[in-house]
Parts: C-alpha cells; structure tokens; sequence
C-alpha cells in the first residue's frame, strides 16, 4: 500500500497503524514530500519499529500523482501482486480494505473504492466539496464516457501487471487528475474495473492539500482526454472502422 504524505504529522502513525493492524498482511509504503512538519521523521520511526512499513523521502512537493508514481515503481519493482493507493488523513478506513481486495480475488484488475454509489457514504464532507465531487464525477463520466461512479476517488487496489501495462502506455498526470488519468486507461484498455462502496471521512487533522488550481487544472485535462478521445472516434468512424 503507497500511502502519500505531505503535512500529516497528526495522522500518519495512526493511519499506518490501522493498515497494519486491519491487514496484517499487508506492507505499507509511506512517500512523503520532505513534509515541512517532520512527517517523514514519523513515518523514519514507524518503519524502524515494523519491518513491513517503508518509508520513501523526496526533496520537494511535487503533487499527489508524481509520489504516487515513484511509490508504484518501488512497489513493481519489489514484485508484489497487488499495489493499493490510500490518503493518509482518515478519510479511506483500513478496515474497508477487504473489500477492495476481496474483489480483486474475485477477477477484477482495478478496484475503486467509492462514495457515489449504494452503499457508499461521506461523513463531514462539508456541502461545497459533495457539490465539487458530484459534479467533477458527473463530467468526467459525461466527457470520457466513463462507466464509473467516483473516477475521482483515491482509494484503490491494482492487479499488479495492470497497473504496469497502463503506465507504460503515456506518461501519468502529476496532479489530482492522475487519478481520473489512471482509472480512464483501464477502462479503454478494456480491463475489469469494478466500483465498491466506501465510507469516505472528511480529515479532522491537517489540512486539505486540495485547491482552485488543482480543480481548474483537472477540468481542462478531463475537458482535453474528451475531445482527443471524440477525435479519435470519429478518424474511425471516417476511414470505415469505427465502431
Ligand atoms: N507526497 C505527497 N503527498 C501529497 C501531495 N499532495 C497531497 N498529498 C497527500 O495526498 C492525500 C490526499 O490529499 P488531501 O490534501 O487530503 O486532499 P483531499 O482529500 O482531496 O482534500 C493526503 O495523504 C496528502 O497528504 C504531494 O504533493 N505530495
Ligand atoms: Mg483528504
């Protein structure tokens, strides 16, 4: 499990806690920012005292794809089958993991955990952020002709080999759109990807890393995938192969 950080002194022992402790089974691997609030010296600490926690430190901020990308690396080259993304702050609960992992026993290669579906749920999610999610979700589903609920979502379980085909296939976004990037790819490589629900719980530590700009630069990235994959589309569909 990569688990990324940037100013999550008062959350990282805890969440990696509940990882180990709700699947013992599973390693964790901690990618902090050179957080400015000592996180990686926590997450130094957790590691020295538990075998299965790692911890990878780099120099600068560099957005939540980019340590989500050198955490994937490490975790491919290291051969596991399964590699998990989760937020650091509280707001997927370890002790959902099963059910993200169980539907990867049963075929899946991609599993997203997710809010908009039955059975999913948000908890203090202050109104302006549902709105945001919603609607984010909504357009990209509209835009990318995805078949997905919450394509926005960070709670993730990838088949190892999956994930590998679809980075190599372009090169990620570094943003929150990486996200949406990663989920899309699966979807027109054609792998089985499947949605279950998630009690999402808005931080009550630390602050939202989330703002304007990552927002405007997600829209116009989702908006760009869309007319590229209409274009696409219709070359098909004028030099006789489209479908
Ligand atoms: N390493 C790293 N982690 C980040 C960065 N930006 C956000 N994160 C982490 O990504 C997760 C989600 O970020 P968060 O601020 O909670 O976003 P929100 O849930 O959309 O409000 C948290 O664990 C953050 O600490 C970054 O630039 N680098
Ligand atoms: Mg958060």
């Amino acid at each position: 499990m990569v688990i990324p950080t940037y100013n999550e002194a008062e959350n990282v022992a805890s969440i990696v806690g509940r990882v180990r402790a709700a699947e013992p089974e599973v390693d964790v691997l901690v990618v902090d920012d050179g957080s400015p609030d000592g996180t990686g010296k926590i997450a130094d600490d957790l590691a020295a005292a538990d075998d299965a926690v790692h911890v990878m430190h780099r120099t600068a901020k560099a957005g939540l794809g980019a340590a989500y990308l050198a955490g994937f690396d490490w975790g491919l080259d290291r051969a596991y089958d399964v590699l998990v993304e989760m937020d650091a702050d509280g707001s997927h609960q370890p002790e959902q993991l099963h059910r993200l992992l169980a539907e990867i026993d049963a075929g899946a290669d991609l599993v997203l955990g997710a809010r908009w579906v039955d059975g999913g749920e948000v908890v203090n999610w202050p109104k302006r952020r549902e709105v945001l999610s919603r609607g984010g979700n909504a357009y990209a589903r509209l835009a990318l002709g995805l078949p997905l609920r919450d394509a926005t979502g960070g709670y993730r379980a990838f088949r190892a080999p999956v994930l590998r085909a679809i980075l190599d296939s372009e090169v990620a976004s570094h943003g929150y759109c990486f996200q949406v990037d990663l989920a899309r790819r699966a979807v027109r490589a054609g792998y089985d990807v499947r949605e279950v629900p998630i009690t999402f719980v808005e931080r009550v530590a630390g602050e939202s890393k989330m703002d304007g700009a990552i927002v405007r630069e997600a829209l116009v990235r989702v908006t760009g995938w869309g007319l590229q994959d209409r274009t696409r589309w219709l070359r098909g569909v004028f030099s006789g192969q489209g479908h």
